[in-house]
């Protein structure tokens, strides 16, 4: 999931003061009409959170904490394609992609798949060029704390089937590059990207047309800084895939970019908040209400955004229900200071989905500030939350996953540490369900 604290870190605009009733005038976009601002109070969580300390295991995997880790990023990918799934992250203290490999059910080794990359903040596998090995789209922002040079790019990792992977720079000197995903997006056969570029005051949204031979063809989606994600799907139902992006800079919006199937996109707002302090951190896919439409997870939590660092009452968590022709209802879920990465799984094996996310900016000098939380569903879309960790702190990245085959669900986490205090630090932590 994403992060970034890139994208935070990355945010530098002019915080205005919370407005108490900013949380009260969300504005909930339908397709093209802004809808009646909701003026009742937030729909947080109607249940009382749950602590739920036990129900999984911490346990550090690869190399150890040195100094303060800068885990941008976590991905669960079977990269070696063995049966075992394995984890990528973005180390941005290594400026490295890495790779740890489970080598045997729960043991992980971990090694660089490419080193000297400019602060890598995101990491897809996927099998680029069709040869049925797993490559690694590279979304590297140059520097991670704020900047408008244009310092970003996009790498990809080609994989020569033996995890040995080759460089490819399909993109630099531009806005800081968040995101890149595979789509192909005017139905050639050839996977094309979308590329998010947060910038600072130039950032955009492209898509790069694949020509072949690693030539590509940039198209512009959109003049806005501040992207952090983009998704891709087929969000409409039409068969070719669309593309979602969430804007967090000068507005927090999210976009979609809806494909008429030959790379022509029409884009319009989904979702927008009043509140210019709204602090969006991410989004995700996931088919919430299992309804064979793809849904939109996104948090709110970046408090990095702020001259005072740290949470604010209205972070939390919530959903766009996608209601098919383009049509995206926006649902509040829960509150969690600072939140971060949200991964939608079945975390207690009941057939619903629910959604676990974490902390990376909470009042740490509290021992009782949640730094990792799951919203079960009761099937019917209501959730409850349950406090799985207050440690370690300052976590940014999440992904989430059967790591052992046994349809359980595990969790990975990365720590970033760009404000005091710095205790409870961690790097890469694997959580393992209890029986
Ligand atoms: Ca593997
Ligand atoms: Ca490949
Ligand atoms: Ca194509
Ligand atoms: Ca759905």
């Amino acid at each position: 999931m994403s992060f970034v604290a890139g994208s935070s870190a990355l945010r530098l605009r002019f915080p205005l003061p919370f407005i108490a009733t900013s949380f009260a005038v969300l504005v909930g976009f339908s397709g093209c009409e802004r809808s009646q601002p909701a003026t009742s109070s937030p729909r947080a969580a109607a249940s009382a959170p749950v602590e739920d300390l036990g129900r999984f295991t911490p346990q550090p995997i690869g190399a150890g904490v040195e100094g303060k880790p800068w885990i941008s990023h976590v991905a669960i990918a079977d990269l070696d394609r063995d049966g075992l799934p394995d984890v990528l992250a973005c180390d941005d203290r290594a400026r490295a992609v890495t790779w740890l490999r489970q080598v045997s059910r729960g043991k992980f080794e971990e090694s660089t798949l490419a080193d000297n990359l400019p602060a890598p903040v995101h990491v897809d596998a996927v099998d680029f060029d069709g040869d049925g090995d797993l490559d690694l789209l590279v979304a590297c922002m140059g520097e991670v704390f704020p900047n408008n040079d244009k310092i970003g790019s996009v790498i990809v990792l080609e994989n020569d089937g033996r995890q040995r992977f080759t460089r490819h720079v399909l993109l630099e000197q531009v806005a800081r590059v968040t995101d890149v995903r595979a789509g192909d997006f005017n139905g050639d056969g050839r996977l094309d990207l979308a590329v998010a570029q947060f910038g600072y005051d130039q950032g955009e949204i492209r898509w790069m047309e694949n020509l072949g031979d690693w030539q590509f063809k940039s198209h512009n989606l959109l003049n806005l800084s501040g992207t952090i994600n983009v998704l891709v799907a087929d969000f409409t139902g039409d068969g070719a895939p669309d593309i979602v992006a969430l804007v967090s800079q000068q507005w927090e919006e999210v976009y979609l970019f809806e494909n008429d199937g030959r790379g022509n996109f029409t884009n319009k707002i989904i979702f927008g908040s009043t509140n210019e302090d709204y602090g969006s951190s991410g989004i995700s896919l996931c088919d919430l209400n299992r309804d064979g439409r793809l849904d939109v997870l996104y948090t709110n939590g970046d408090g990095f955004a702020y001259a005072d660092p740290g949470q604010r009452p209205w972070h939390g968590l919530q959903w766009l229900e996608n209601r098919g022709h383009g049509l995206f209802k926006f649902h509040r879920i829960g509150n969690v200071p600072g939140a971060y990465s949200p991964v939608g799984v079945d975390l207690n094996g009941d057939g619903a989905t629910d959604i676990v996310c974490t902390s990376g900016f909470n009042d740490w000098t509290k021992p009782k500030a949640v730094a990792l939380v799951g919203f079960i569903n009761d099937g019917a879309m209501n959730f409850t939350p349950h406090l799985y960790a207050y440690e370690p702190t300052q976590l940014i990245a999440c992904a989430a996953g059967d790591l052992d085959g046994s349809g359980r669900i595990s969790i990975v986490t990365g720590g970033f540490y760009s404000y005091p205090p710095f205790d409870r630090m961690s790097r890469i932590t694997l959580w393992q369900p209890q029986p």
